[in-house]
């Protein structure tokens, strides 16, 4: 019998990955997309099969986290062996914009799923992955490396309502029995990022600069400290979770970090731009060799409270999960640049 996987939040980045990883491995993926005004699936149309082929591996049904009625049809529906929880309202700058709006996407997401699966018990063992995050952590903690033992101190809407996920998860483990795993991972980035997030940004809006399309970029802070991953290698961490004896909470991370203007430099330097830096603050800027400014700080890119420096130890899962990256920073920005055909 095939095992059946049903992935919410399947058109992002994560879900694109781990559908492709899954399906390689024989599951049956069903995968949960909202309904847009423009198409949002971009990121798994070579996945997409015609619904009319009678043994289709990969299915998707219309759903929103927000919406209780859609997410216990299509769980009753589906019973799945394994729910992963991807779906999140996932830009920590725009949950200052919108709060509420994430609270009830990011937190009260994951309990509308998990009270399905209690319901549902009695039918079936689902098992329950929980996207979490090192927004979490904040930032600020006291030890260099932040492992599943470090105090949580969330800076954001968006750090808070995934805490809030992380708790009930844990709750609905211990008061439930329920198989349901926190993976708490650190950044990890693709060529299919979002556009808004960083190294995207950074990396596309450098080979727009280079082809002549645009003549400067506009950033935040750039001397955020941040752990850097890939997300092939982070969705494979996700399905060795739930394949334990065993459901429990796991960091993801490489264990090595790089500020933002480093990430810069080391993709200039893959683009053969040279860029020379000058300015403080909110006024530097970095010149190409014909001096012209080419990146600039924009304050609207700043955060009410910023998450200054993130660094994740996956000792936990190298040990029980067998589980490393295998992509280094310098492969990642390869791999975005590579994308981007610059
Ligand atoms: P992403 O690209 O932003 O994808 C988020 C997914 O959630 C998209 O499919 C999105 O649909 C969907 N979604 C948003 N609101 C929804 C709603 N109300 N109902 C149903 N689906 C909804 O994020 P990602 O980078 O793949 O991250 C996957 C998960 O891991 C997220 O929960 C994120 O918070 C978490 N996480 C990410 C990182 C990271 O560095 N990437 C690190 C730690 C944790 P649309 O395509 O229609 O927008
Ligand atoms: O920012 C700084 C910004 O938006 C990284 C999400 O996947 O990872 C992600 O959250 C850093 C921050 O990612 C710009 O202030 C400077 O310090 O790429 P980001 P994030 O906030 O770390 C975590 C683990 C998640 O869970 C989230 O879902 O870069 N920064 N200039 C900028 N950031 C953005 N977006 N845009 C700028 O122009």
């Amino acid at each position: 019998m095939k095992k059946i996987a049903l992935i919410f939040g399947v058109t992002g980045q994560d879900g694109a990955y781990l559908s492709e990883f899954l399906l390689k491995k024989k599951y049956i993926v069903h995968g949960v997309k909202r309904r847009s005004s423009s198409i949002n699936t971009f990121r798994i149309d070579h996945i997409y099969q015609d619904p009319h082929l009678k043994k289709r591996n990969f299915i998707l049904h219309y759903g929103d986290i927000s919406d209780s009625i859609s997410v216990s049809s299509i769980i009753n529906k589906v019973l799945p062996d394994e729910i992963y929880n991807l779906a999140a309202q996932s830009h920590v700058g725009v949950s200052f914009e919108i709060p509420e709006y994430t609270a009830n996407v990011d937190g009260i997401g994951a309990l509308r799923i998990l009270e399905t699966i209690r319901q549902n018990s009695f039918k079936k063992k689902i098992k329950y992955y929980q996207a979490g995050t090192s927004e979490m952590y904040g930032g600020n903690s006291l030890e260099k490396f932040q492992n599943e033992k470090t105090r949580f101190y969330p800076r954001s809407p968006y750090g808070a309502a995934k805490l809030y996920a992380h708790w009930i998860t844990v709750n609905y483990r211990e008061s439930y029995n329920i198989f349901a795993c926190n993976g708490i991972l650190f950044n990890h980035e693709s060529p299919i990022r979002g556009e808004t997030f960083v190294t995207k940004k950074i990396v596309s809006g450098l080979c727009k600069i280079k082809r002549n399309q645009i003549k400067k970029i506009y950033l935040g802070n750039l001397y955020a400290k941040r752990d850097w991953g890939h997300a092939k290698d982070y969705v494979e961490a996700m399905w060795k979770m739930m394949q334990q004896k065993k459901p429990d909470d796991y960091v993801i991370a490489t264990g090595k970090q790089y500020t933002v203007k480093q990430f810069i430099n080391l993709t200039a330097k893959q683009l053969k731009i040279k860029i020379n830096w000058k300015g403080k603050g909110v006024n530097e800027k970095a010149y190409s060799e014909d001096g012209k400014v080419i990146i600039e700080i924009d304050k609207k890119y700043f955060r009410p409270s910023e998450v200054n420096s993130l660094l994740g130890s996956s000792i936990k899962a190298r040990r029980i999960l067998k589980w490393k990256p295998k992509i280094n920073l310098q492969m990642l920005i390869k791999d975005m640049i590579s994308h981007e055909k610059c």
